[in-house]
């Protein structure tokens, strides 16, 4: 027997035996080729008495393919590179294929050799050893170059497969490095969410107590509410209550309003009416007589304020602004009869009747003017047949009560009569109830009103007052002796007064 050793670990076994084939006649023969079989690579063929035993290249590197294959199948299941697990998926389906070449190519050469030997057994007898020998050796040869090449091309397929398992490997070691970073991550990441659950539990906690706290804030508003439009309301009602009482007074302002406008307008009037001579002066013009107030421009007659000596009170005077330069204050007025002037002392000393009618200003105020300055006095007479003398006194005086308003005069003119018709010194007053005349009589009663009575004297400017036709031959009535004689009763007089210097 010779062993002849090849490349790549084949060994080729050869005896020189009886020449017969061990297991690769029969069925069974092709059943026992299967991987399993082809792992221990042993053919032997008996030809004669030579035994030729093929010892194939280990088939366990080429068997490592298909587990490797398993555990790549393994890592597939974790993490698959799918392109690259199918790329040896095919490349193992590839090596199948050849594989089955392969087997089918050594039947086909089994059957080849088996032919061959039938042949060989026809001669064998003829040709010597070594032609078989060489014969199979040629053969051997081919088919070992043949299993080279294959198991070189497996060896290639299956480094391949190595750098590909490695390649995922390595990435899947990189997976598990990173799943182990991310692990981490998620481990800070549950602990930090924890942490903040217990936050939001604190806080919720928190936002619990301040929402009750709203709650109760927001109950007690509620009511606070409900408090405040109780009074909204009541103030409401009060409200339109006043607005009522408001609308009430406006219109009662808008009656007083046109109260007012009316007085206005009166007011008005009576300025007017002061500003032709017929009304009365305003009170704020402080004026001692009528002089004055003439001197302060009032030419027109009427009835005037005036604040004699020191009264703080005014004084209602007439004032004739017409007769002989104006500036006159009236003393006295007889018109018409429309005044009773059968009166008392103290009548005739606080004066009476209407200053812009019949009157008699006042044996006090006549006292008091003619206290301050010299005054002249004005007598203005009328008859019932129009005639209108005067008669005129340079200086007229008033003696105080307690001398019975005792008369002064000086200086008589005028057109009623040559002669004075009053006596000119040192007359007292005498009314009926004060006898202070010259007579054991008494003037006054007999010739009535009040005067300054001497033993009943030349006049009585104060007497009963006789209409026209019952004028004449009256004792008692309005005398002016040097004018129309003892018993004539006159129409109208006036006394008046202004300062001498006017
Ligand atoms: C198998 O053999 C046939 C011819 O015998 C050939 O065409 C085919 O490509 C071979 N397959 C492989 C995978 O080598
Ligand atoms: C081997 O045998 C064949 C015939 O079968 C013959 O033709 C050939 O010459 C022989 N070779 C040698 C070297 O003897
Ligand atoms: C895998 O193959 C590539 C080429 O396809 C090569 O560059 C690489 O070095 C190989 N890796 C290993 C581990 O053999
Ligand atoms: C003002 O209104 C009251 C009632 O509130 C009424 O009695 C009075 O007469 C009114 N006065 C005027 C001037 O309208
Ligand atoms: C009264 O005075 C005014 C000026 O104030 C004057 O125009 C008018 O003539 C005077 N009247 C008399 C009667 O003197
Ligand atoms: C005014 O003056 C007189 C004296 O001239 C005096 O007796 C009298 O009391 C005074 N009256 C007033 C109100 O002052
Ligand atoms: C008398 O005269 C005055 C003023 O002139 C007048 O107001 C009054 O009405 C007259 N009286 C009579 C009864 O004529
Ligand atoms: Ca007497």
């Amino acid at each position: 027997m010779r062993k002849i050793l090849l490349g790549w670990g084949l060994m080729l076994t050869a005896g020189v035996m009886g020449a017969s084939v061990v297991g690769a006649s029969g069925g069974g023969g092709r059943g026992q080729r299967r991987r399993g079989e082809k792992r221990r690579g042993l053919h032997r063929v008996q030809h004669g008495h030579c035994s030729y035993t093929f010892i194939l290249p280990e088939m366990e590197r080429c068997q490592a393919s298909p587990v490797q294959y398993g555990s790549t199948n393994m890592v597939q299941r974790d993490k698959p590179p799918p392109a690259e697990s199918d790329w040896s998926a095919q490349k193992l389906q590839h090596l199948e294929t050849a594989m089955e070449n392969n087997t089918q190519w050594l039947q086909k050469l089994e059957k080849y050799i088996q032919e061959n030997i039938k042949m060989e057994m026809v001669h064998i007898q003829d040709h010597p050893v070594h032609n078989q020998t060489a014969t199979m050796l040629e053969i051997g040869t081919n088919l070992l170059t043949q299993t080279a090449e294959q198991t070189h091309k497996l060896n290639v397929v299956e480094a391949k497969v190595m750098n590909q398992t490695s390649r995922i490997e390595i990435k899947l070691l990189e997976n598990s490095l990173s799943t182990n970073k991310l692990e981490k991550e998620l481990l800070v990441q549950t602990s930090k969410i924890t942490k903040l659950q217990d936050k939001n539990s604190h806080l919720e906690n928190k936002v619990q107590v301040l929402e009750s706290q709203q709650r109760d804030e927001l109950e007690d508003m509620r009511e606070e509410k409900n408090r405040l439009q109780g009074l909204v309301r009541t103030q409401t009602t009060a409200i339109e209550a006043l607005e009522r009482q408001l609308r009430v007074a406006s219109t009662n302002n808008s009656a007083l309003q046109r109260q007012h406008q009316q007085l206005m307008e009166s007011v008005h009037t009576l300025i007017n009416m002061v500003s032709t001579g017929t009304g009365i002066l305003l009170r704020d013009q402080r004026f001692c007589d009528c002089a004055e107030a003439y001197k302060a421009g009032h030419n027109i007659s009427g009835v005037y304020y005036i604040y004699i000596s020191n009264m703080t009170e005014p004084t209602q005077v007439f004032c004739d602004m017409e007769t002989s330069g104006g500036g006159w204050t009236l003393v006295q007025r007889r018109v018409n009869g429309s005044v009773d002037f059968q009166r008392t002392w103290k009548e005739y000393k606080m004066g009476f009747g209407d200053p812009a009618g019949e009157h008699w200003l006042g044996n006090e105020l006549a006292f008091q003017m003619t206290s301050q300055t010299q005054y002249a006095l004005r007598v203005e007479l009328r008859d019932w047949e129009g005639n209108t003398p005067y008669s005129h006194y340079d200086k007229f005086q008033l003696a105080s009560e307690k001398q019975q308003y005792r008369l002064f005069l000086w200086g008589y003119s005028g057109t009623a009569g040559e002669q004075s018709s009053l006596v000119s010194h040192g007359t007292s007053f005498s009314t009926r109830d004060a006898d202070n005349d010259n007579c054991l009589c008494k003037c006054a009663l007999m010739l009535t009103g009040g005067w300054w009575f001497d033993a009943c004297g030349l006049s009585n400017l104060n007497g009963i007052y006789y209409t026209v036709g019952h004028n004449i031959r009256k004792l008692n009535g309005i005398k002016w002796h040097h004018f129309r004689g003892p018993s004539y009763s006159l129409s109208s007089t006036a006394m008046m007064i202004r300062p001498s210097d006017f």
